[in-house]
């Protein structure tokens, strides 16, 4: 073999290792700019008793709530939820309350546009809330859900990152057989006329306690999920066998709201049960998201009370049970 073929050899392995190595290096890079959770899962699914990206894998929404939209709308802008995402956050939920009383006003169908708008250019995915809460028979205003879940989901239907929650939390004299079940059928009917896919999450009985009785009778429509909300030093041994009973049944579960205080939103911080929680829904991969957007002096607020920012959020300005929590967006 001549001196010049072996160099002219050499030269070409060479060359090929070195594209490929740029080959794999840009492709690295772009897989890593695109990788927003909405780039890398697409549309979820309920599969059995699990929410599946659009390969059918197993994931876990991590999200936060806002507080309600007619007394925070100013944590609705894209730094908030991009400071959040950067944490690891993956869902923003836009609590919408339902009741006159607690600032329901169609005018607010803006902010919920503005949050969605948001959500979706940072490929993150976002929960409309519907927030019934004084009013706990989800009957109450169900004429008012339905031209809510309408207008959404026919203005939605083509977006891949949108959950709707039909009732935050239904309490007082209500059951599932007689008030939810039925309430939801009709808005889920509703939801379907527009958008056949994305998920809807049906609140349970008793502030979204029983989910081990929605287990009983569950509907039977495609891609429904069930909310269970704790807070961690109120709802503790008692309310996780409820979660552990309906999901051994089969149910698909989703923390669409808790917190590590009590059940008021604020009081005691009980970091044992709250660890105890989180260690249960990593074990079933149950989606979780965080009660809430904002500085109010209570201690679920996630921002703390003497930070007046509204975005560009570091783990420093986050409250005790904000900092808590962020450790387990990052795990
Ligand atoms: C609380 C807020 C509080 C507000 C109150 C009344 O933290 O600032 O004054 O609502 O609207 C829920 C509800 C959620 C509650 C939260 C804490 O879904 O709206 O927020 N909580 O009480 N269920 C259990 C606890």
């Amino acid at each position: 073999m001549s001196k010049h073929f072996k160099k002219y050899r050499v030269c070409l392995a060479f060359a090929c290792i070195l594209s490929a190595i740029l080959i794999l290096g840009m492709g690295k890079s772009t897989v890593q700019a695109a990788k927003t959770p909405l780039q890398k899962w697409g549309r979820l699914s309920v599969s059995g008793a699990n929410i599946v990206d659009k390969n059918g894998k197993k994931v876990q929404l991590k999200g936060v709530s806002t507080h309600g939209l007619a007394w925070y709308p100013q944590y609705v802008n894209k730094s908030c939820f991009q400071s959040f995402r950067s944490m690891g956050v993956n869902t923003i939920r836009l609590a919408f309350y339902s009741d006159p009383g607690s600032g329901y006003s169609k005018d607010l169908y803006s902010v919920v546009e503005k949050g969605v708008k948001y959500a979706s250019e940072l490929g993150m995915y976002v929960i409309l809330d519907w927030h019934i809460l004084n009013d706990g028979n989800p009957k109450i205003h169900q004429k008012e859900a339905l031209s809510f879940f309408g207008h959404f989901a026919k203005k939605y239907k083509n977006k891949k990152n949108i959950l709707y929650e039909i009732c935050n939390e239904p309490n007082g004299d209500v059951t599932w057989e007689r008030d939810i079940r039925p309430y939801a059928e009709k808005v889920i009917k509703k939801i379907r006329t527009y958008d056949k896919h994305n998920i809807i999450i049906v609140g349970t009985p008793t502030w979204s306690q029983d989910v081990d009785i929605a287990a009983q009778k569950p509907l039977k429509q495609k891609n429904i999920a069930y909310s269970l909300h704790f807070y961690a030093a109120t709802h503790t041994d008692w309310n996780r066998q409820k979660l552990v009973a309906a999901r051994e049944a089969g149910l698909p579960i989703l923390v669409t709201e808790f917190s590590v205080c009590d059940a008021s939103g604020s009081g005691a911080i009980d970091k044992t049960s709250g660890r105890t929680w989180m260690n249960l829904l990593n074990k079933y991969k149950i989606g979780y998201v965080a009660w809430n957007i904002s500085n109010k002096y209570e201690t679920s607020a996630l921002i703390r009370p003497d930070c007046t920012k509204t975005g560009k959020f570091q783990t420093r300005d986050l409250s005790e049970s904000g900092k808590w929590i962020a450790k387990w967006w990052k795990k």
